[in-house]
């Protein structure tokens, strides 16, 4: 079988008019990127990498040692090449702007250096979300009002999970593809042409420690699918929650289901508790090119006009039929 590496697939999407030159360059450096953070993680104590940072991010979250490692390693990537005008990161509270030694570039670069990161201590599988926009035409200086663009306006948008295999996953417009590092040849295979949400499922992911703070759409679409055979739904469902959104995603992209942190009465406050530029706006993009559905239960995630780079949405995604339900239910509440 021939081997499509992740250069000759990008070339491929270039020759047949998806990508340009810089676009290519990017996603490259992010997947050089994420090569390194993926050494990093699967080293874990043996280098020293596990534990806290001692900062707070942005959010008011306490930083691991990782999260500053992966962010460090995605800035530093992409600086030089001449393809960015700036990036905005989930661990960084102002845009991070190229340094003038450098070329500046038509695009933007987003990104959760490592989601879920509560996790690296306990060796449970989290990874990396970016997000790519064009940067405004006729801006000298970016700024936060450049980034503030609906997620329909991504150009790309991709996901690494660190797991028992590294995986990148990517969308340029054109469909969904996931890739495997070949950790000997430290290339990635193309080896997920075309991922699509199964249609049927039987699977939900919730943290339903959260069920009292939840609105009352959610706590009857929930409801519903707990009282499987025995209740409206007449079949039964079964529950997942990794609590890494990237790995969750992933089990929602090869195998169906539906993902859910809506809004609750504990992160109303902050609007949700997902970022949206990082977060729901690439999973909603990869998840609508993968035939699913993203909401934030009263509107499509990637019509949110954003007004914060680090701005909270609810988020509820995966298999098309499942998502209209729930949202549904918000509608008619
Ligand atoms: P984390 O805070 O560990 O980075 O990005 C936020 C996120 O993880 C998601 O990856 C995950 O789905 C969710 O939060 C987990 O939230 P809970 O701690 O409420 O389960």
């Amino acid at each position: 079988m021939r081997r499509v590496t992740l250069t000759q697939f990008l070339i491929e999407q270039q020759r047949a008019g998806r990508t340009n030159p810089d676009l290519r360059l990017l996603i490259e450096v992010v997947a050089r990127a994420i090569k390194a953070i993926a050494v990093n993680v699967s080293k874990g104590a043996l280098a020293g990498v596990l534990g806290e940072a001692g900062t707070d991010n942005v959010q008011g979250e306490a930083q691991k040692k990782l999260d500053v490692i992966a962010n460090e390693i995605l800035l530093q990537a992409n600086e030089w090449g001449g393809h960015l005008a700036a990036m905005a990161s989930e661990e960084v509270e102002e845009v991070h702007q190229i340094p003038f030694d450098y070329p500046k570039g038509g695009y933007l670069l987003l990104f959760d250096p490592l989601d879920g990161s509560s996790n690296i201590d306990v060796n449970i599988s989290v990874g990396t979300i970016f997000s790519v926009l064009r940067f405004p035409e006729g801006v000298k200086e970016p700024n936060e009002g450049c980034f503030l663009q609906p997620g329909s306006e991504q150009v790309a948008a991709g996901y690494a999970l660190y797991g028992p295999s590294t995986l990148l996953v990517l969308t340029v417009g054109n469909g969904v593809h996931g890739f495997t590092l070949d950790r000997e040849m430290g290339s990635f295979v193309y080896t997920h042409p075309f991922m699509t949400v199964p249609v049927d499922t039987q699977e939900f992911a919730i943290n339903a420690s959260n069920a009292r703070f939840w609105e009352p759409p959610v706590q009857r679409y929930v409801t519903e699918l707990q009282e499987g055979k025995t209740g409206p739904r007449g079949k039964d469902f079964n529950m997942r929650w990794v609590a890494s959104m990237v790995a969750d995603v992933h089990r929602i992209l090869t195998r169906g289901g539906i993902f859910m942190y809506p809004m609750d009465e504990k992160c109303r406050d902050k609007g949700g508790k997902l970022r949206l530029m990082y977060e729901a706006n690439p999973m909603a993009m990869i998840i609508e090119q993968a035939g699913g559905a993203a909401t934030t239960g009263r509107q499509r995630i990637l019509d949110v006009q954003p007004e914060k780079l680090h701005q909270r949405v609810p988020v509820i995604l995966g298999s098309t039929s499942e998502v209209e339900r729930v949202t549904r239910y918000h509608l008619e509440g």
